[in-house]
């Protein structure tokens, strides 16, 4: 179809007075505003699109400039609604030009003849809820306005333009152009000095074709960005093999996938792999052009890891110093500043060699700023370029500039939504806002949208509202409105997502920061797609949770509620763990349940390397005891942190927490000895606890054959072990010694009663279950023995223990002990810092490399046992040096969230 299909098409309904009255209004007539169209037309419901651009497209309409594709393979990137239209389209390529997906556009519009509902060339200048009538009142330049009962923002994420924000941009003489508001006709660029201010997406796609029609190019380069080669040509074979081999499974595979394209997950970590082995998964990757396989198929740890995903950065600099031949313009075409993903990258076709053109030079603006544009051209503070035409690819106010693009919107009690946003985008699912009643958003912040595939996650969103409207009007509803509890629930579970990624860690447009002014913090949902759809779907099945729903006959419903109070990844292991469907473990016996953790553990990500990992044996007090030591790879010797496993006095062994051991033995830079204790049922109370206690005993008055520091030792411990770590205290204590410095307790066991909260409300769904812990303590401990300290150091006497900190989580039937425990160290005077870690279960802590939100509680636990050890320094949630103030207090107890 040629372009002159699309060209614009005014719309009519314009030129009366009379207000039109539609069930729907729609901003946005791209790829969110045509399929809503369709969809809400298909549900019976009358509906206007506004849009201010002269057709269909939305952004391609805008987005015009020379270079302009997708980054997502087109393939991908389509409707996948219609099964018939999947067929009636061709992709001439595997990244369409802005062109062909305008035509696509184009081409969808007239398939469904949405055209006569979208009102083009209108602007909506003023949106104001009604409560009397129930309805929004839009007010456009363009005729009466509207009235509708809803009100749908299909306005896009990137959009609304950024202004230049350079000194005297008015001043200049010559051609100005903006990458988001290319002109329609031609520009020409031949023989001209061109500038082109921005080095994202836009300016990168642009730049190798500016480069080859300008008499000169000059790039001025605020931060480099990582750039991949497209490697455009046809689609990918095996990809389409891919999709034609099960078109409807690919397409839903794609729908419960991260990032709305099926790639398979990586398990594999970068520790796992050679130097070889790690350069021979990059450079296929590199071949293969594709972003979301770069930014997810490399190693596990690649996206969520700052060192995982130093290893990628530093290849791909190496690539970029491989192609720039100036090593000057190689090094400040290098990024430093953020991880690799963590801000866009860009796709690009001979970007980097460009470079070594003749006509093009590189100014690079960290160290000569832009003072001004001046009448003839751009003025930096080292010298003077005179130009023909400057382009500003200087990006958008995204995710959010769009919606306020189209104020004021005025909701319940003339809430204004710029003045609810002052201090950032709060949504509930990214769809609704509190006071905002019958307002939709089409991948708003707060979902997965920009860092998905935009086309799934539109569908997604469209599907979802419209059937929540087409369900309220059979149940009579007429009016919806997220609920403030809802509301701030989903901001604390966007919060905890964003520990997921290395998002937070880079100044982007991810995070409002390329805009002077705006509120910071990371605007997409960054827990992904597929999970995003099942919170969806759960909001609907828990009987529209987070959601007020008004009549006109006075009838309501609210099921307040926050719809994720687990952390993300706790809700994914757990959800996983439900789908197994697994028998209850004490149903297993003692040696079923012990294969069953020696199958889950195999399983697990393997922990990471340490100096040393030596096994041995030590004397117990009837017979020899295996252990495992764990020595950091820095020098010593260090400091000994005696510890012992999780598992209810039957489950487990010395190197069953492997991973856990590895973890901390790296963040707190000591030795671990991983102690065997002997188990129930054959060998009950008080076996482990006299194990833990001589064992720590040998330990300590063998520090330096063990390669440690002589002097206290330290005692740490999970679960049945926290409770073994505490008792050994105690025992210490009380029997001569040896001196422990501290000690760390993981959601220990502390009191044999099951009364506490805690022991109901998480008696079930997460993973460990009251009546497990009954069977533990049935096969380690007879009831006459309960109250005995060495098995219930609760009730034992706690003044003169070492300092503690007490680790609880908020979803396991121990966390009331171990608070308990805490606070009753507290009361005898012992110091104590408590970490109730919000959203966490039982295991949170222990899954390294699984529950990646656990991370920042584990470097507590480092600080903590550093602190204990009289260590100087503390290391970083990532194992980084981080100095600390010696003369400042230790934190104060610390009853906060994780
Ligand atoms: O915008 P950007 P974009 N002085 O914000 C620089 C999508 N997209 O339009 O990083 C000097 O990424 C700014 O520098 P800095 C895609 O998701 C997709 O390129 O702020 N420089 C940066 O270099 C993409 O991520 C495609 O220091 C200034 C650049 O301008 C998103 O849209 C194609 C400046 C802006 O980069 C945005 O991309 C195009 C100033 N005052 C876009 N202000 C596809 O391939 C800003 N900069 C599908």
């Amino acid at each position: 179809m040629p372009d002159a299909a699309v060209a614009a098409r005014a719309s009519e309904a314009t030129s009366d007075n009379t207000v039109q009255q539609v069930d729907i209004a729609v901003v946005g007539a791209g790829f969110a505003g045509l399929y809503l169209l369709h969809r809400l037309r298909k549900a019976g419901f009358t509906t206007v699109v506004l849009d201010e651009a002269g057709d269909v497209g939305g952004t391609w309409y805008w987005n015009r400039y020379p270079g302009a594709r997708c980054d997502i393979q087109t393939i991908d990137y389509s409707y996948t609604f219609d099964p018939e239209l999947e067929s009636a389209w061709k992709w001439s390529e595997k990244y369409a030009t802005q062109p062909e997906i305008l035509r696509y556009l184009g081409f969808v519009a007239d398939r469904y003849d949405l055209r006569r509902d979208i009102r083009f060339g209108t602007r909506v200048k003023a949106a104001t809820w009604d409560q009397a009538a129930e309805r929004w009142r839009l007010t456009i330049d363009r005729g009466a306005g509207i009235s509708c009962r809803h009100y749908i923002m299909a306005t896009g994420c990137l959009s609304t333009p950024k202004p230049p924000e350079i000194d005297g941009v008015n001043d200049f003489k010559g051609e100005i152009y903006f990458t988001g508001r290319w002109p329609h006709e031609e520009v020409k660029l031949a023989g001209k000095r061109v500038a082109v201010i921005g080095t994202g997406s836009s300016g990168i796609q642009a730049i190798p074709l500016i480069a080859e029609q300008a008499a000169h190019l000059t790039v001025f380069q605020r931060t480099p960005n990582f750039a991949l080669p497209a490697h455009n040509g046809p689609a990918p074979a095996d990809r389409v093999a891919l999709l034609e081999s099960d078109r409807a499974g690919y397409r839903e595979q794609a729908r419960w996938s991260l990032a709305g394209v099926p790639w398979p997950q990586n398990t594999v970590f970068s520790w796992q792999l050679s130097d070889a082995e790690r350069r021979e998964r990059f450079e296929k990757a590199w071949a293969t052009g594709d972003l979301v396989c770069i930014l997810t198929q490399l190693w596990a740890d690649q996206g969520g890891d700052p060192d995982g995903n130093a290893l990628v950065a530093e290849l791909i600099r190496e690539k970029i110093r491989a192609t720039v031949k100036d090593p000057e313009a190689a090094a400040a075409l290098s990024p430093y500043d953020h991880p690799f993903g963590a801000k866009r990258p860009c796709l690009d076709t001979n970007y980097y060699a460009t470079y070594n053109r003749a006509n093009v030079t590189l100014v690079n603006l960290r160290q000569e700023p832009i003072k001004s544009i001046t009448a003839t051209g751009i003025t930096t503070d080292r010298r003077s370029f005179d130009l023909d035409v400057i382009v500003f690819a200087t990006g958008f106010d995204a995710m959010t500039g769009a919606i306020m693009a189209v104020h004021p919107i005025t909701g319940r009690g003339g809430k204004s939504l710029s003045a609810v946003w002052a201090n950032g985008p709060q949504t509930y699912l990214g769809l609704a806002v509190s006071g905002f009643p019958n307002l939709f958003m089409i991948t708003g912040p707060g979902s997965p949208s920009v860092l998905s595939n935009m086309i799934v996650s539109i569908e997604q969103h469209v599907d979802w509202i419209v059937d929540r409207l087409a369900a309220m009007r059979e149940t009579g509803f007429t009016t919806i409105e997220a609920t403030e509890t809802a509301q701030a629930g989903w901001e604390r579970h966007m919060a905890d997502c964003s520990m997921l990624t290395l998002h937070r860690l880079a100044n982007t447009w991810y995070t409002g920061a390329n805009v002077p002014g705006k509120a910071r913090g990371v605007m997409p949902y960054t827990g992904g797609v597929g999970p995003y759809r099942a919170i969806c779907n759960e909001v609907v099945g828990r009987g529209m949770l987070g959601f007020r729903l008004t009549g006109p006959d006075g009838r309501q419903q609210c099921n307040d509620g926050e719809i994720v109070r687990l952390q993300p990844d706790v809700r994914l292991v757990l959800n996983m763990l439900a789908e197994m469907k697994l028998p209850p473990i004490e149903t297993m016996g003692a040696a079923g349940a012990r294969a069953f953790v020696a199958q889950f553990n195999a399983a697990r990500p393997a922990g990471r390397p340490v100096g040393d990992v030596v096994d041995g044996t030590l004397p117990g007090t009837d017979g020899l005891l295996p252990y495992r030591l764990y020595r950091p790879a820095t020098p010593g010797p260090h400091p000994i942190v005696v510890y012992f496993h999780g598992g209810g006095w039957v489950l487990g062994d010395e190197q069953s927490d492997d991973p856990f051991c590895r973890d901390l033995c790296r963040r707190s830079g000591m030795i671990f000895v991983s102690v065997g204790y002997r188990h129930a049922p054959e060998h009950r109370f008080p076996t482990a606890a006299e194990d833990g206690y001589a064992a720590t005993r040998w330990i300590a008055q063998h520090a330096a054959e063990l390669g440690g520091r002589p002097g206290p030792v330290l005692v740490a411990g999970w679960s049945a072990g926290g409770n073994i770590a505490a008792v050994t205290c105690q025992l210490a204590r009380d029997r001569g010694g040896p001196e422990i410095a501290g000690q760390l307790l993981v959601c220990p066991v502390t009191d044999a009663t099951f009364d506490r909260s805690s022991y109901n409300e998480n008696a079930e769904g997460y993973f460990l279950t009251r009546s497990l812990m009954y069977w533990f303590w049935d096969l380690y401990c007879s009831p006459a023995d309960r109250t005995d300290p060495r098995c219930s150091p609760l009730r034992g006497k706690l003044q003169g223990l070492p300092p503690a900190f007490v680790v609880t989580a908020e979803f396991d039937p121990l966390r009331d002990e171990g608070i308990a425990y805490a606070e009753a160290l507290g009361a005898a005077g012992v110091p104590v810092e408590q970490l109730m870690a919000r959203g966490h279960f039982h295991s949170s802590f222990t899954m390294v490399d699984v529950v990646i939100t656990g991370v920042s509680g584990r470097a507590r636990m480092a600080e903590a046992l550093r602190r204990f050890a009289g260590l100087p320094q503390t290391m970083g949630p990532c194992g980084e040096d981080v100095r600390r103030d010696r003369n400042a207090p230790p934190p104060a107890v610390n009853a906060a969230a994780e």
